[in-house]
């Protein structure tokens, strides 16, 4: 019984003393967990190609959103920051219409596609969320220079874990 007691004060004491738990399980500094991936919010701005690049330097790729709940975490940090517009993963690029994960070449299933949205056909083919949308998803010329979202689902990778 008292093995146990010593136990639980003990779990509770590290909770205490680990203030920063995010980054305890395995995100970098600067990223942020959301369930098992870890999302970087980019401070610069870049084409989508460049944007693209940069991130599979950081050993991720564009943010690909899977389920509503992730999306809504993504809204919300880009309304903290509020920066015109996040590159996502998304492309349709080999068939204009049909949207896909660049890093999966998976069809794109949930979306959040503001109301309108797609709607600039061949002249649009990158995906972002836009601050004028409220950060609900657009379709944008990917030469255009905007902020961008890298994830990684590498967390509990001790060389992802180093700064
Ligand atoms: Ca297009």
């Amino acid at each position: 019984m008292m093995k146990i007691l010593f136990r639980t004060v003990f779990l509770c004491f590290c909770v205490i003393i680990e203030p920063n738990a995010v980054q305890a399980l395995g995100c970098r500094n600067g990223w942020i967990q959301f369930e098992s991936s870890c999302y970087f919010f980019s401070n610069d701005v870049e084409t989508w190609a460049e944007a693209s690049i940069i991130c599979a330097d950081l050993k991720g790729h564009l943010a690909t959103v899977n389920s509503a709940a992730e999306n809504s975490f993504l809204k919300a940090q880009a309304n903290v920051l509020k920066q015109t517009g996040y590159w996502l993963d998304g492309n349709d690029f080999e068939v204009e219409g049909s949207w896909r994960w660049t890093t999966s070449d998976d069809l794109i299933t949930f979306n959040d596609w503001h109301s309108g949205e797609p709607n600039q056909g061949a002249s649009a083919d990158c995906l972002a969320l836009w601050r004028d949308h409220a950060y609900q998803w657009a379709d944008e010329p990917c030469r255009h220079v905007w902020n961008f979202i890298c994830k990684t689902n590498s967390i509990g990778d001790g060389e992802q874990a180093i700064g």
